[in-house]
């Protein structure tokens, strides 16, 4: 049994899912509780409720979840619900679709009972009130992103898991990027840009600067590095540096990823330091500082 999950909230998060893995529960269930876990934390800025709006003023909520390349389901752009990645589980579960966005998403929700919150929190509203009283005309910006150590905002929920019978499963919720272009909508609900997950193979789970991982098609392929033979970490390795061969980095871009193999064996980089993932097992519940490229 193992969970991975991205940033330090993933901490608190492994430890709310990891009595479901203990009780034989799937990994599918404990990625959902993880993800849930940092949606209702509302000192966590960048997912769910009481995350950084949009340049509008808006909070819009992108997720996803994935057992397999015949089970994945994703939500892009929620804007009145708590749990997105509920939601998107419901898409993989109870629709054809893979990916449902908008408006009709939160049809789709309200039609399954999801309650509907109002999810920009005080706190955040005051930050956007300031963040426009210097920005008039609310041009969006692309905040400096991630490093933990300077205490910027710390991002997505990216988690992996394995469950007592070998089972992967992986999720990852955002509320995107700070002060986004409305509309704008990132990697984590791309079911191959921020999440990938193939049995027999293995997972990857991205966080940072989505355009960058959108750009490299970054989870699914550090997962078809693992098929061809690389480690998890010449896997995610291999996934930055291609982001770095092809964009003109900023100082402030980063992305983090953690890379899987079914036996559980698993390694993560980020472009940058800064990116940490909380890993819990049987044998330890741990804050990693993974190997950065630059
Ligand atoms: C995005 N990657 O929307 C996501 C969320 C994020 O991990 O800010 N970070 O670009």
């Amino acid at each position: 049994m193992l969970i991975l999950s991205t940033w330090s909230f993933g901490q608190r998060a492994n430890r709310a899912a990891w009595g479901t893995l203990t009780g034989g529960g799937p990994s599918l269930d404990a990625v959902e509780i993880a993800c849930r876990d940092a949606e209702s934390d509302l000192t966590n800025h960048t997912v769910g409720k009481g995350g950084r709006p949009d340049a509008s003023g808006e909070v819009t909520l992108d997720a996803s979840i994935m057992l397999s390349p015949a089970k994945c389901g994703a939500v892009a752009c929620v804007r009145h619900f708590e749990h997105p990645i509920s939601i998107a589980r419901a898409v993989m579960e109870k629709s054809p679709h893979v990916l449902l966005a908008g408006d009709g998403a939160e049809r789709f929700a309200d039609a399954l009972g999801f309650p509907r919150t109002n999810l920009l929190t005080d706190e955040m509203r005051r930050e956007y009130e300031q963040w426009r009283a210097t920005n008039p005309a609310a041009q969006p910006a692309i905040q400096p992103n991630i490093e933990e150590e300077q205490n910027r905002s710390h991002d997505t929920i990216g988690v992996l898991a394995i469950d007592a019978n070998g089972t992967l499963a992986g999720g990852c919720t955002t509320s995107g990027l700070a002060y986004k272009l409305p509309g704008r909508v990132g990697d984590s609900p791309i079911i191959g840009h921020a999440l990938y997950v193939e049995p027999g193979i293995g997972a990857a789970v991205t966080t940072g600067h989505g355009e960058l991982v959108m750009s490299v098609c970054g989870a699914f392929l550090a997962v078809e590095k693992l098929r061809s033979g690389a480690t998890p970490f010449e896997a995610g390795m291999e996934v930055l540096k291609r982001i770095q061969q092809t964009q003109a980095l900023a100082e402030q871009d980063q992305v983090g990823i953690i890379v899987v193999k079914p036996d559980g064996t698993w390694d993560a980089a980020s472009l940058r330091r800064g990116f940490k993932v909380a890993v819990k097992d049987p044998a330890r519940d741990e804050l990693i500082d993974p190997q950065s490229l630059v």
